[in-house]
């Protein structure tokens, strides 16, 4: 694509997709996140795959496995990682300090599993998504749909409000075929306590609160590239 022809925010998206993907070296296993921002990485990817990088692609959902191989990215199953050395992946609002909330495209079990055995976690993002408290965006959580109503009410004790994610009519299933409730605590003043709060419901699979897992914020901002490190 060229950069005259997408919105602005695509092309924040863009350039800093384009400025991580120097982060990947050869004769690597590289996360590839999910959403329309991990989207840019991945082509970016095939692009250096097309060039003659070698790579095996760690894949955060079944949607960025089908376009990574029909891009030409050779993958790799998460079961038979026990270390990636590069992740790219979005998230839906970030602090200064690198703390995240993820999964608003539902890929949070995935995405937190990876990020988890990832040495360098690069998340891209567009201006829109800093802030500087977390939780306007709800955090999605993932259920096992069995404790659905036991979860809810937990949620509800730590003085949260969830809602169960629809797709039209029917309700949302992951691709694990679990549930999302999506979760509004308000503007989050600690989200370490939250996040260790939530880890302790039973039926938790996994939320959308990314603490201490990320290495480096590229933000495009404008035709700028902005890069957070972890202080
Ligand atoms: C997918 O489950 C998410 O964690 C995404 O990384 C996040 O929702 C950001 O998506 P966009 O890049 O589409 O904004």
């Amino acid at each position: 694509l060229e950069n005259q022809t997408i919105p602005l925010k695509d092309l924040e998206k863009k350039i800093a997709a384009e400025e991580a993907v120097k982060y990947i070296k050869d004769n690597t296993i590289v996360g590839l996140g999910t959403g329309s921002t991990a989207y840019y990485a991945i082509l970016a990817i095939a692009d250096l795959v097309k060039n003659g990088l070698n790579i095996q692609g760690v894949p955060t959902s079944e949607k960025t496995a089908s376009l990574a191989l029909s891009l030409g990215i050779k993958l790799i199953d998460l079961k038979e990682v026990d270390a990636i050395d590069v992740t790219i992946d979005g998230a839906d609002e970030f602090t200064s300090d690198l703390n995240l909330i993820k999964g608003g495209g539902g890929a949070l079990f995935r995405e937190k599993i990876v990020a988890s055995l990832t040495k360098t976690e690069i998340i891209i993002a567009d201006s829109a998504k800093k802030v500087d408290r977390l939780g306007k965006f709800k955090i999605p959580v993932e259920v096992e749909p069995l404790a659905y109503n036991y979860v809810n009410q937990q949620i509800i004790k730590l003085s949260g409000k969830g809602a169960l994610r629809k797709n039209g009519e029917e309700i949302y299933l992951t691709d694990n075929h679990n549930y999302i409730i999506d979760a509004d605590f308000g503007l989050i003043d600690e989200p370490e306590v939250l996040s260790g709060s939530l880890n302790q419901i039973e039926g938790v699979l996994a939320h959308g609160l990314f603490i201490n897992l990320t290495s480096i914020v590229i933000m495009g901002k404008g035709q700028e590239i902005l890069t957070f490190n972890k202080s």
